[in-house]
């Protein structure tokens, strides 16, 4: 089979293989949640979160709801990516004036960039927009400055400079529950100022009609940037979130070469159907191994656990190219 991930090799990717007769080209892992929304003593709900491989076990930044419903961001760590022990007290961050707070906010997102971690988070700045900070060890936090200005939302940057910059996408959005919504590409040269803007994505057909948002890091492909990502249609009964999955140019991510007319996954089973939020799947991270090709993709299901769920690259991408919209 030919390699199509370009990175590093992941031999302790958590991994269930698909169910004989299973049709999607996502599959669920059998004993979802894989974090149920009590896992600390005080969270109303967790879920769309990130994580990633570390030092040969798994790191992460979890979205915890509190029982007085503010939101904050926790570090967790696990040795086999599915069994997660996550620190009750909220990640406390430095500022570059060296004051100490703790990290509100929501949907985080983690990607290693050339010698640390980053996090992109929903911040609230006058409103929602994208709060960036640094670890290199998930236990000391540096903050940067916004990315941008509010509203937006789902920031989520690429695994390495592209034509010499830092390169993130983004939605810009409301300060409500925004019924709107396409995917923007900014370049920066040193993590502090954002521009170059480019369109990459409006909301497409019924699944992906009222607004589209970044999900997990971007995977560098030989076939370009497997972006997945979240579309919402707007029914009777609110939001329903799915997800799809698109094929961005290499050196050009702001052009879309393939994008999914189908969704790949989308809330099925009564942890994605009944929750805090019903309806919602919400990808936020995936971890990669190139040399089987496996990815398993973590998700928040109805606004209250996190689940897992896996494909395949080589189908993945196929299925992009011969179902695009
Ligand atoms: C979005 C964000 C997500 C959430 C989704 C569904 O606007 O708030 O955190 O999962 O709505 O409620």
């Amino acid at each position: 089979m030919k390699q199509l991930i370009l990175g590093p090799e992941l031999k302790n990717i958590p991994w269930q293989d698909k169910p004989a007769g299973y049709n999607g080209v996502v599959w669920r892992y059998e004993n979802n949640p894989i974090i149920p929304r009590d896992l600390i003593p005080t969270s109303n709900s967790i879920f769309n979160s990130a994580v990633t491989p570390y030092n040969g076990e798994f790191r992460g930044v979890f979205r915890c709801d509190s029982m007085t419903r503010e939101q904050s961001i926790h570090t967790g760590k696990s040795k086999d990516g599915i069994n997660w022990e996550l620190d009750p007290e909220p990640i406390h961050f430095t500022t570059e004036d060296g004051t100490d707070s703790i990290l509100k906010g929501y949907d985080p997102r983690v990607c290693w960039i050339e010698d640390r971690y980053y996090v992109t988070w929903c911040n609230s700045f006058h409103g929602p927009t994208i709060g960036v900070a640094y670890t290199y060890d998930f236990e000391k936090f540096y903050q940067l400055e916004n990315a941008f200005l509010p509203y937006n939302r789902n920031g989520v940057m690429f695994p390495r400079k592209i034509n010499g910059n830092y390169a993130m996408i983004s939605r810009p959005s409301d300060l409500s529950h925004t019924a709107f919504g396409d995917i923007f590409y900014s370049e920066s040269p040193d993590m502090t100022y954002w521009g170059r803007h480019r369109h990459v994505m409006a909301r497409g057909n019924a699944w992906q009609s009222t607004k589209i948002g970044g999900g997990p890091v971007p995977i560098e492909t030989t076939e370009g940037w497997l972006l997945i990502y979240h579309g919402v249609l707007c029914s009777c009964n609110g939001f329903v979130y799915s997800a799809g999955a698109a094929l961005l140019d290499i050196d050009q991510p702001w052009k879309v070469l393939y994008r999914t007319a189908p969704y790949i996954i989308n809330p099925r089973t009564i942890y994605e159907c009944v929750g805090d939020v019903p309806n919602v799947v919400f990808p936020c991270a995936t971890l990669c191994d190139s040399v089987t090709g496996r990815i398993a993709i973590y998700y928040g299901a109805a606004d209250t656990v996190v689940a897992l769920a896996f494909a395949q690259v080589n189908e993945l991408v196929d299925f992009i190219k011969n179902n695009s919209l």
